[in-house]
């Protein structure tokens, strides 16, 4: 147990941000990825693999909701769920996923039936959500905060896709487009969660530790997916 005096705000976020350098945007399957060396096959698999990510993302919420007794918190989070299952009149992240599979040539049905999902995937995915069901609220907030860096992986799809994969639809990739606003708003949030709630440097340490959990979940993913896909 460390005796050591806690960091301030600021040092304690770029502690956080540091974090970043384990971001799998840095993972080898996706920098092949934004290079355009992905054959169809490879970026069809990953499709498939993340949308079994995608669908339980509202489950991980609904388990921070359900663990919150804090109102005002419950009012922001509760528009993660609604930003992936959608509602009246927007059809949300969900269903813009399964547009990017139909873009990128997979069928709905096949993209449901999770028949590709390969055993890691569903792992990591799986302990994600079980985290967020035991852990204390404060530290499933804080688990989200891999998403500090999402805004860059999306911009680089963004940027690449178009012109390394032509034969993908590009109106497939409105996902990661509207992505981008939602991940700041929500970073946001949790950052400002996260800031408040670790405050003895024994805390500040865990909540670095949850977020390399994160981190790895999401490396773990795209080990998998790049074994399934060699
Ligand atoms: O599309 C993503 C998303 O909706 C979320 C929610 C957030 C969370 O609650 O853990 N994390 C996350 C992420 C999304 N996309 C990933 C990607 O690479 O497209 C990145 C991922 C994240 O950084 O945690």
């Amino acid at each position: 147990m460390t005796s050591a005096p806690a960091w301030s705000r600021t040092e304690f976020e770029a502690q956080l941000r540091a974090r970043g350098a384990g971001y799998h945007i840095h993972h080898p399957f996706n920098v092949k990825m934004n290079d355009g060396l992905l054959r169809e096959d490879q970026v069809r698999g990953w499709i498939a693999n993340r949308f079994y990510y995608q669908v339980n993302i509202p489950r991980k919420d609904g388990a921070i909701i359900a663990n919150c007794p804090d109102r005002e918190t419950r009012r922001k989070w509760v528009r993660r769920i609604l930003d992936h299952d959608g509602w009246d009149g927007n059809e949300g992240g969900i269903e813009a996923w399964v547009r990017l599979g139909a873009a990128a040539g997979i069928d709905a049905g096949d993209l449901w039936s999770q028949r590709h999902v390969v055993p890691g995937v569903r792992f990591a995915v799986d302990a994600y959500v079980n985290f967020a069901r035991q852990a204390p609220w404060q530290e499933a907030v804080c688990s989200s905060l891999t998403e500090m860096f999402a805004p860059q992986i999306h911009k680089d799809r963004l940027a690449n896709w178009p012109t390394h994969y032509k034969w993908i639809e590009p109106d497939g990739l409105q996902y990661f487009r509207s992505r981008i606003s939602l991940a700041e708003r929500d970073v946001e949030h949790g950052l400002r969660v996260t800031l408040d709630h670790f405050t003895t440097r024994a805390a500040q340490e865990r909540a670095l530790d949850i977020l390399q959990f994160k981190l790895d979940i999401l490396w773990a993913m795209l080990d998998a997916i790049e074994k399934a896909y060699p």
